[in-house]
């Protein structure tokens, strides 16, 4: 069975395309990254339904799109659905990070905490058209300074909760499956399982 995933981020297809591997190897996850439709939602949910149905009706396939980001407590949540763009419009991810350290520069390690949130839309095309929305959560706070080389975004500030107080790492710092195994998207890909079972 195909599924579309509707990103211009090659690192979520990778991450997706590592998800459904593990969990639901018979989808063939193929990645559409055709006109990209402007995203003005103010939420999650609003912008994952905004390009899944942009990708279903352009290929008549069902279609999975994630909206995602970094929601700080100290910040009432943002960067929130601003994450991506959050020091300006270049979608450049070392600004956004540097500039979401330099708002937290005054904000001690117990008041950093912070969430990834991801949000999937899964629309079905056809006769029996459908659209649902769900969403993961991952717990965590943000470093006081960026570590490590792997993930994208944000990974190289967030500790996610529940590591060994003595060795903690942020996102950058893991491996890859460890991510894909802990992660919001893979927490949200989860919830999805009940209806991916009916595709
Ligand atoms: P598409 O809309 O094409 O999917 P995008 O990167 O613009 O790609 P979003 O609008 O959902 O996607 O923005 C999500 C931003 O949130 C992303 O650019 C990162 O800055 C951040 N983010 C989301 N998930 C992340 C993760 O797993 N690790 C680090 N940062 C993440």
């Amino acid at each position: 069975r195909q599924i579309v995933l509707a990103t211009h981020n090659a690192h979520k297809v990778q991450e997706f395309q590592a998800i459904v591997a593990s969990s639901r190897p018979d989808l063939l996850v193929i990645s559409y990254d055709g006109p990209e439709p402007v995203e003005d939602g103010v939420t999650f949910a609003e912008n994952a339904l905004i390009k899944a149905r942009a990708a279903a009706s352009h290929t008549g396939l069902p279609a999975l799109a994630d909206d995602s980001g970094i929601c700080v407590d100290v910040l009432g949540g943002a960067p929130g659905v601003f994450s991506a763009y959050w020091a300006g419009h270049a979608k450049d991810a070392a600004a956004n990070l540097n500039l979401l350290l330099d708002q937290l520069a005054d904000i001690g390690d117990p008041q950093r905490t912070a969430q990834f949130v991801s949000t999937i839309a899964l629309v079905v095309p056809g006769d029996a058209s459908s659209e649902h929305v769900v969403e993961g959560v991952w717990p965590g706070r943000l470093a006081l300074a960026a570590a490590g080389g792997g993930g994208f975004g944000y990974d190289p500030i967030f500790i996610p909760d529940g590591q060994d107080p003595a060795a903690e790492r942020t996102v950058a710092e893991w491996s890859a499956s460890e991510k894909n195994a802990a992660s919001h998207r893979s927490r949200a890909f989860s919830e999805l399982s009940p209806l991916l079972a009916a595709l």
